[in-house]
């Protein structure tokens, strides 16, 4: 079964379109599907629309959140409640075109987990399209995942990777990323992109920014996330170490001239005095940020969380089966 997750705000122009075209798109595939829209706070009529859409189609689920909690946020709500082995994420502003779904399905088969759009001619005003080329490039390159459009409104995935990755924040864009990094296999397919008819965009500068800060943190999360120290630790004792040089030189020049005689002048004056105490201090204060990172991480992260099972076989399959896959399971770290 396929699930349609639609996260929405402010979009009642285009629901009724939207709906009618999934549909369509979805008729000729001969597999149940159901649509799940996620209503975000919206302050026009978006939650009216969904409301009559759902008492005239049974296949159309609505959720209401409270306010405003962001497409991350709306895409969890929507794929909590999402009753399908294959998810897939739409925006609902009619800029993606339903009628790609049976080809994103098809490309799926093939052997992929996940399936990315890619708006090969994306039809948005250039401060929009320039801003986002500058984004994809960083993102495939900081995190190696090489995809032409993180941002696409268009993703299908199984169930099983939304069952291990977390969205929050503005992470919905890195779900190729975050599942690329437990395994799971990624591509993408072109897509036909729409200009926007109704409504306006919420994306602006702001949240652009935040994709930023999103990809440091995706990095840290994928790269280190089970080791913090790693990457604080030997951050901090680089620093730690060149301040440790630089004061040993020093209290060896106050050596030279107090008790030994030599006039090397006053250290209190260089600049060294100063670069090294900074240098130690940072380089202490990482390690121990490492330390405590990794103390978080021994007791609050979860065994299921730091690898990915593909497959099973034999007793162990049996046993696996009892419990549910994404469950907290005991750790096994000591501590
Ligand atoms: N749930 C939810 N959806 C949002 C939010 N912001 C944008 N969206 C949806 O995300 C999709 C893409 O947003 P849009 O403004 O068109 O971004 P653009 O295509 O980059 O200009 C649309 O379907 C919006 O309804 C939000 O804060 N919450
Ligand atoms: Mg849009």
């Amino acid at each position: 079964m396929l699930s349609i997750i639609v996260p929405v705000f402010d979009e009642e122009e285009s629901l009724e379109t939207l709906h009618r075209q999934m549909v369509e798109a979805c008729g000729t595939l001969g597999e149940p599907m159901e649509m799940v829209f996620v209503d975000d706070g919206s302050s026009d009529g978006s939650w009216n629309v969904i409301r009559t859409l759902s008492g005239r189609d049974p296949s159309v689920s609505g959720i209401r959140l409270r306010r405003n909690f962001g497409k991350a946020a709306a895409l969890t709500a929507g794929i909590r409640a999402a009753k399908g082995d294959l998810i897939l994420t739409i925006d609902a502003d009619l800029q993606d075109d339903p009628a790609e779904i049976p080809r994103m399905l098809a490309k799926l088969r093939e052997g992929f987990d996940v399936v990315n759009g890619w708006k090969l001619r994306r039809l948005d005003p250039w401060h929009k399209v320039y801003p986002s080329r500058v984004f994809n490039a960083a993102v495939s390159t900081i995190t190696g995942l090489k995809l032409h459009d993180h941002n696409c409104g268009l993703k299908l995935f199984r169930a099983e990777v939304a069952g291990e990755i977390r969205l929050y924040g503005e992470l919905h864009r890195f779900i190729p990323v975050l599942a690329d990094a437990r395994g799971f296999r990624v591509t993408e397919v072109p897509v036909n992109h729409r200009p926007r008819r109704f409504g306006r965009s919420k994306y602006g500068v702001r949240r652009f920014a935040r994709g930023f800060l999103d990809l440091l943190t995706v990095k840290f999360l994928t790269g280190f996330g089970e080791r913090p120290q790693h990457i604080l630790g030997g951050f901090g004792l680089l620093l730690f170490a060149l301040g440790f040089c630089g004061l040993l030189f020093l209290g060896g020049i106050w050596c030279g001239t107090h008790i030994f005689g030599a006039d090397f002048g006053p250290i209190g004056t260089r600049p060294l005095l100063a670069y090294s105490i900074a240098a130690a201090l940072l380089g202490a204060q990482a390690l121990s940020l490492g330390l405590l990172a990794e103390l978080l991480v021994a007791y609050t992260g979860k065994e299921a969380e730091t690898f990915s099972v593909a497959e099973r076989a034999g007793p162990a399959a049996a046993q696996a089966s009892i419990e549910p896959s994404n469950a907290p399971q005991k750790s096994v770290k000591s501590v």
